[in-house]
């Protein structure tokens, strides 16, 4: 049968920092278990990724840290692909945007859309910095989103409704450099004409046919992924700028565009047919193999874009429009979008430092790598959100990895060295229970590809362990250890049909937990662990010789969960550097300031208010006199705890009914970056009524 060709990309981290577990779980440990996979069937597969090294979060990381943008993607670049190596993520090439390969490829592919008169040249005006001297665009900017009011948009997406925006659709822009409101001045750029190719995305989204005939099976994509393109695509696609007013980025190779760059997300797709190139030229391979149609159907590669789902439209749409506008390229067969990790009960961030980063977990537990494998996959966000506890990896780690597989491995190991020195017995007839047991076996195979193939690996991994937990039941009822006195024969049968286990767990682990199965297939001294031994009753003939075994997984302690959860309760309090700060808003006048009438008030009483989880109802004593405040601090304080505290108030805020309480006025608090609140309380000498100014 010929091999089906596959190129797997993973979404290029931005090398601006570290990766932690939401990354991994929700990109790249998927994309490795598929192409451990296709590997192991004898498929021809390239998986490649890189570090993405341009657009504003690589610039405005390099602003906080005082540093230049190369030295920040020198820096994580290094970092990521380190991670990416020790943690076991088996890419064929992990190469980097700031390459001069890369600049020379994206350049080339821009100058042949440029050519082919693939984009429009607009003069527009656009929003300027004077004080940084920079167009704002992308990140560079901030502002209200038009559609939802989102006060944190940006200048290209709003991360809250997913809307497409354009900078100049915000309310209230500011840039996010200087942090004041911009200046609108005159520039071109060349837009890519989304909206000209509406009508046969629109088949391929939803058919998964191009001018009529079939590309891929619509069935196999993720609901999440049609609906937002659909989405996007009915909303009407708009024209969107290709290049950009900056420094840092592939220049545009045009005499007339000093000073511009292509738009990130127009060049780092491109680095998957860069890194593709590299990887290529070292290997002696046709990278045109990989990506552009061939004249033989079953010659051309599938295109596999594993990505997190704030990436769909760019993989889903944009990409696939340069693709085919390029023309000879494939166009994706899956975009395999997942959803985010959750980590104890809280997202992911990098500016509150709620994470745990893969690099760190590397250096704490250099040892736990396929249990960290193990409990992402069991919990990998397919469908929905999902939550990484340090309770639930001690659970996946003890209960299953070690109580179930390490289990089993071992009682065979042992048993088979008592009774057989080691050596695979010969088997006698085969019992009902026996022809049972294969019977059950045979459906593993298929049923676990089928998962794979369908992006559903909580499950074939969890079929995988169902081997492991069908071979535990066997030697329970089939009890070898009593039966040795009586019916040494029958043993010999049970203990090589618990053998053939063992060695179909070697093989199929290899997709999931590599280190493990090579320790398994160590073990049984099984050299040949190719995908579909895994159909056969006899991998380990009788009289082949088995190794020696070791204990596969120590059990993880509550101690190592309780020194995890302090570290991140300690990172969270230091916060990383990256705190994102609120810009400044916009400048007001004295005469502004003045009207405020704030005073120091002394809280009497609270109450929750009824129905309203976040609500404190407080009787503040003002100086001037005895009012009702309504109060949104119930997540964060008792009522019993800040009776008598002194507190900042501003009196002459119009009343208004809150869940049918009249507040007069409002409690001025602070609000720390990891959103903890706190009172700003004066000294203890103020009197209540003190005026504040
Ligand atoms: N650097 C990842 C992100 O948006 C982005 C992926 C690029 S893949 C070409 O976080
Ligand atoms: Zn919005």
């Amino acid at each position: 049968m010929t091999k089906q060709r596959y190129t797997v990309t993973a979404a290029l981290p931005y090398a601006n920092g570290p990766l932690h577990l939401g990354h991994v779980a929700g990109v790249y440990l998927p994309a490795d278990i598929l192409v451990r996979f296709l590997r192991l069937k004898g498929e021809d597969v390239l998986f490649v990724c890189g570090s993405d090294e341009h657009g504003a979060a690589i610039t405005l990381r390099a602003k906080k840290e005082g540093i230049s943008p190369k030295e920040i993607v020198d820096k994580y670049n290094h970092l990521i692909a380190d991670s990416f190596e020790k943690f076991g993520i088996s890419f064929d090439i992990f190469d980097r945007t700031s390459s001069p390969e890369h600049h020379q490829t994206a350049q080339d592919f821009f100058l042949e859309l440029y050519r082919k008169k693939k984009f429009i040249e607009k003069e527009s005006e656009q929003y300027y910095d004077p004080e940084f001297k920079q167009f704002l665009a992308d990140r560079y900017i901030t502002g209200e989103c038009p559609k939802c009011a989102n006060p944190n948009a940006y200048g290209d997406q709003c991360e809250r409704c997913g809307s497409d925006l354009s900078p100049l659709e915000l309310k209230n822009p500011l840039s996010t450099l200087s942090g004041k409101t911009p200046e609108l001045r005159k520039t071109s750029h060349w837009y890519l004409p989304m909206d000209q190719h509406e009508a046969w995305l629109k088949e391929w989204i939803q058919d998964g046919k191009l001018d009529g005939e079939q590309q891929h099976d619509p069935k196999e994509w993720k609901n999440q992924v049609i609906g937002q393109c659909m989405s996007w695509i009915n909303a009407g696609l708009r024209p969107r700028a290709m290049t950009r007013d900056l420094e840092w980025g592939v220049p545009v190779p045009l005499e007339q565009a000093d000073g511009k760059v292509l738009y990130v997300w127009l060049d780092a797709p491109i680095g998957y047919i860069s890194a593709s190139k590299k990887w290529a030229e070292k290997n002696g391979k046709d990278w045109k193999k990989y990506w552009l149609k061939q004249n033989d159907p079953a010659e051309t590669s599938k295109l596999i874009h594993f990505i997190g789902k704030d990436n769909i439209v760019f993989h889903a749409i944009i990409f696939p429009i340069l693709l085919k506008d390029h023309g000879d390229f494939i166009l994706p067969d899956n975009v395999p979008a997942y959803e985010f990790l959750n980590l104890e009960g809280d997202k992911f961030s990098t500016s509150r430092n709620w994470a745990v980063w893969l690099n760190e977990y590397l250096e704490r537990h250099p040892d736990k790598i396929d249990e960290l494998k193990y409990t992402l996959t069991a919990i990998a966000p397919e469908t929905k959100d999902s939550e990484f506890t340090w309770k639930e990896f001690q659970a996946r780690v003890n209960n299953e990895l070690a109580d179930i597989l390490g289990n089993f491995i071992n009682r065979v190991l042992v048993l088979s060295k008592k009774y057989y020195q080691g050596i695979v017995p010969t088997p006698g007839e085969l019992s009902p229970e026996d022809l049972e047991l294969q019977k059950s076996l045979s459906q593993f195979p298929d049923r676990i590809e089928k998962l794979i193939r369908s992006y559903k690996i909580r499950e074939a991994q969890s079929e995988v362990m169902n081997m492991a937990r069908l071979g535990n039941k066997y030697l329970a009822d089939m009890e070898p250890w009593k039966l040795i006195k009586t019916d040494p024969e029958r043993v010999q049968t049970i203990m090589y049909q618990a053998i053939q286990i063992a060695a179909k767990l070697g093989v199929s682990l290899q997709v999931f937990l590599p280190e493990t199965a090579k320790k398994i297939n160590a073990f049984l001294l099984q050299e040949d662990h190719s995908w579909d031994r895994l159909k056969e009753n006899d991998l380990l003939k009788p009289g082949h010789e088995l190794g020696q075994a070791e204990i596969l997984f120590q059990k993880v302690e509550d101690q190592l969960v309780e020194q995890e959860r302090e570290l991140l309760e300690e990172s969270r309090k230091t916060g990383q550097t990256t705190r994102e700060y609120a810009a400044e808003k916009n400048r007001i006048q004295w005469d502004d300031f003045t009207k405020l009438d704030m005073r120091t008030g002394t809280i009497l009483s609270a109450e929750k208010v009824k129905g309203a989880d976040k609500l404190l109802k407080l009787e503040v004593d003002t100086g001037l006199d005895k009012r009702t405040i309504v109060s949104g601090i119930a997540e964060h304080f008792s009522p019993e705890e800040i009776i008598g505290k002194t507190v900042a108030v501003l009196l002459n805020l119009e009343p208004r009914k809150i869940r049918g309480v009249e507040s007069q006025g409002m409690i001025l608090m602070a609000e720390n970056g990891d959103g903890r609140l706190s009172f700003l309380s004066p000294d203890s000498d103020t009197e209540t009524g003190a005026e504040i100014r």
